[in-house]
């Protein structure tokens, strides 16, 4: 029988990325669920600090089905602006929930251009994750950023958070991403990641980028 992954997430939308990726490497994933009153998250300097405090916390509340070989997963992630040196950043959770995707636009409405490659680089943005495994004792880092602009207004449909103001720089060949306005074998064509489905993003995302790095560390990978 496969290993099962148990995942410590409360955001649906993150699950359903590590299950899409982690199923095709032959892993069961499940959400470890533990009550909100019994973890923190702390508001840390960087993705790194948040994801080993988390991972901490996960290991102080394995399930009961946990059987030897089983996995425990956390993961941090969050947007960095180049415009807004890096804001959100560590604090994206709560910026999401206040002032939220047309926020972020606000913030960036006076960096708006005729010239789209000119304007996809003054919008620069990238997301970062930071995944934590623990594994027999051992823990294993990976890391993954995906490099794109925001853009100019929402686009909707699947992913959440803020997915809908992200367009990805397209990738060449072998998946490796290029500059603003370059284009590649991988594109979303100016679509945000909201509005492509959860196969395309995986492609281009930050936390498949941070799973494909953490799980190549594994001695059976
Ligand atoms: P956890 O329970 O796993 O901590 P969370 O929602 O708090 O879930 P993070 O701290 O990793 O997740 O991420 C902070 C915020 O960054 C998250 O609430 C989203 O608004 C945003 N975010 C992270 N990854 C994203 C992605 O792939 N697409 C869009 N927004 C994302």
């Amino acid at each position: 029988m496969s290993p099962t992954v148990w995942f410590l997430t409360g955001n649906t939308g993150k699950l359903a990325e590590a299950n899409n990726h982690l199923t095709k490497l032959g892993y069961n994933v499940r959400q470890l669920i533990v009550e909100n009153d019994q973890l923190y998250e702390p508001q840390a300097a960087t993705l790194e600090i948040v994801a080993e405090s988390k991972i901490n916390q996960a290991i102080e509340h394995l399930p009961n089905e946990f059987v030897d070989g089983d996995m425990i997963l956390v993961e941090d992630a969050g947007l960095f602006v180049s415009a807004l040196d890096g804001f959100p950043g560590v604090y994206s959770s709560y910026v999401y929930s206040t002032i939220g995707n047309l926020g972020i636009i606000r913030l960036l409405s006076h960096l708006e251009t005729e010239d789209p490659v000119s304007s996809a680089n003054l919008r620069a943005a990238q997301f970062r994750a930071v995944a934590v495994m623990w594994r027999d004792g051992e823990i294993i880092v990976g890391e993954g950023i995906c490099p794109g602009h925001i853009a100019t207004e929402p686009m909707e449909g699947n992913g959440f958070g803020f997915d809908p103001i992200f367009i990805p720089y397209d990738l060449d060949a072998e998946f490796q991403p290029l500059e603003a306005g370059t284009y590649g074998e991988h594109s979303t064509h100016g679509k945000t990641f909201g509005a492509v489905d959860v196969e395309v993003k995986g492609k281009f995302s930050h936390r498949s980028r941070a799973l494909k790095n953490l799980f190549s560390q594994l001695p059976s990978a």
